[in-house]
């Protein structure tokens, strides 16, 4: 028979489209998701083949067990002090984030992200790091500004884009930028930070530098040509760059799967490329300095680039622009079985004795002081809703180092239709 005559008798091709589990209104059974026991995972060398990574790629890393205690070769023994101001930067964290929510609410801005149950991985990884290693984060990893003691007015000037605003509101809010915490802009443009980073660690290493890049992108910003190019470069040229993917469950209101989650994990992806690749608890603080660190000296040795999942998940909207409740099941986020990431760090240090509630209800009033007393120091500066904080014409500023022709003839047009409206604002400050 031939090959045509053979296929007259196939059923029809049929498209697979992948589907969540949960949907508004149904129960929540998170049973599938494969929890293994903390403590349970090897720590290779750092200088380990990436050909030896396939079973790290799909486990989790994890150090916090269910009775609080750090458990495992994974372990970072950190010191208690240490613990303490993890914890705090995470509290610090979501307190801000609260305050931040709120202002968006009370229309002193028109956007503001959270990233509330995934604190740990940007806050454990700013300690991991050094200090001056270089940062190209999403818009979700704020922990980064926090942990490298930025200044929250400073954030809050940027989100109000105000007189204060260091950006001169030509940022959306939340995208900030800080080259003194090495903390690179955040681009609206998902995973352009992703070959940016390794062009960064590229630069860094033919420079004969000693510090190292690292970068973050949501499990959904994988499936842009960006990260696969990034990888690409990061395999050939050894470089030294920690590459995480925080898989946080979500795209706005696509799920994982349409990222490629069904089959198989992102830090999987990491394998194809030769590149080491570990799959860790991203609600475990530990876990992710653990992972963070070792990522860092497997860099900073020369062994080359390692891709971090972090699994976590993302227990509030999008945005404020969003609205989770019309395409997820309200049950997700409490039934997450990976807990809250500072829940968990608490009751590790409660479990050895360096902790106690009283202190922590302590600290926590003493960050929402903190954070109220900065936002109204911002507010000094104006908010976005009320005018122009810049001089207009500040508007063509910044791009180029001398503007072109046409530039300066558009800014003069643009003035001139102000000054011809004769809108009172028109170059108000
Ligand atoms: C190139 C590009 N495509 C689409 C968007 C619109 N967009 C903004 S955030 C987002 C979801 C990203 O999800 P993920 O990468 O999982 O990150 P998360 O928000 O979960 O942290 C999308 C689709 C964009 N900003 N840039
Ligand atoms: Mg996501």
């Amino acid at each position: 028979m031939t090959v045509d005559a053979k296929r007259a008798n196939l059923p029809p091709l049929s498209l697979h489209v992948p589907e969540p589990k949960f949907r508004p209104g149904d129960a929540v059974d998170f049973t599938e998701v494969a929890v293994p026991p903390a403590g349970a995972q090897s720590r290779p060398d750092t200088a380990a083949d990436p050909s030896s990574f396939h079973e790290l790629a799909y486990t989790l890393v994890r150090v916090l067990d269910e009775n609080g205690q750090a458990v495992g070769p994974w372990n970072p023994k950190l010191d208690p002090d240490t613990l303490r101001k993890m914890l705090h930067d995470m509290a610090l964290v979501r307190a801000f984030d609260e305050r931040m929510f709120r202002a968006q609410r009370q229309g002193k801005t028109s956007f503001y992200m959270k990233c509330t149950g995934e604190e740990a991985v940007a806050i454990a990884a700013a300690h991991a790091l050094a200090s001056d290693d270089m940062c190209f984060p999403s818009y979700r990893q704020q922990g980064l500004l926090i942990a490298r003691g930025y200044s929250l007015v400073q954030m809050m000037n940027q989100i109000y884009s105000n007189k204060g605003d260091d950006l001169a509101g030509k940022q959306l809010p939340i995208m900030y930028s800080s080259k003194e915490k090495g903390f690179f802009s955040i681009s609206g443009n998902l995973t352009t930070q992703y070959p940016q980073a390794v062009g960064w660690a590229m630069a860094s290493a033919a420079k004969g530098d000693t510090r190292i890049a690292a970068t973050w992108c949501g499990e959904g910003s994988t499936a842009e040509g960006d990260f696969h190019s990034a990888l690409t470069f990061a395999t050939v040229y050894k470089a030294p760059v920690i590459l995480n993917v925080v898989n946080n469950q979500w795209a706005i209101s696509s799920f994982s799967g349409f990222a490629g989650a069904e089959a198989t994990t992102f830090a999987a992806r990491a394998l194809g490329y030769g590149i080491a690749g570990l799959r860790v608890d991203g609600n475990d603080a530990l876990a992710v300095y653990a992972a963070t660190l070792w990522a860092a000296e497997r860099a900073r040795t020369n062994q080359g680039p390692t891709l971090i999942e972090h699994f976590t998940y993302r227990t509030e909207g999008h945005s404020t622009s969003d609205d989770p409740t019309q395409y997820r099941s309200a049950g997700e986020p409490t039934a997450w079985p990976l807990g809250d990431p500072i829940a968990r760090l608490k009751a590790h240090l409660i479990a050895i004795g360096e902790w106690d509630e009283e202190r922590h209800v302590e600290m926590d009033r003493e960050l929402a002081e903190q954070v109220k007393v900065a936002q109204k120091e911002a507010e000094k500066n104006g908010i976005l809703g009320h005018g122009l904080h810049q001089p207009l014409d500040s508007l063509f500023d910044g791009v180029f180092e001398e503007m072109p022709w046409h530039l300066r003839e558009q800014r003069q047009m643009m003035l001139d239709e102000e000054e011809a409206s004769g809108r009172p604002w028109a170059r108000k400050q």
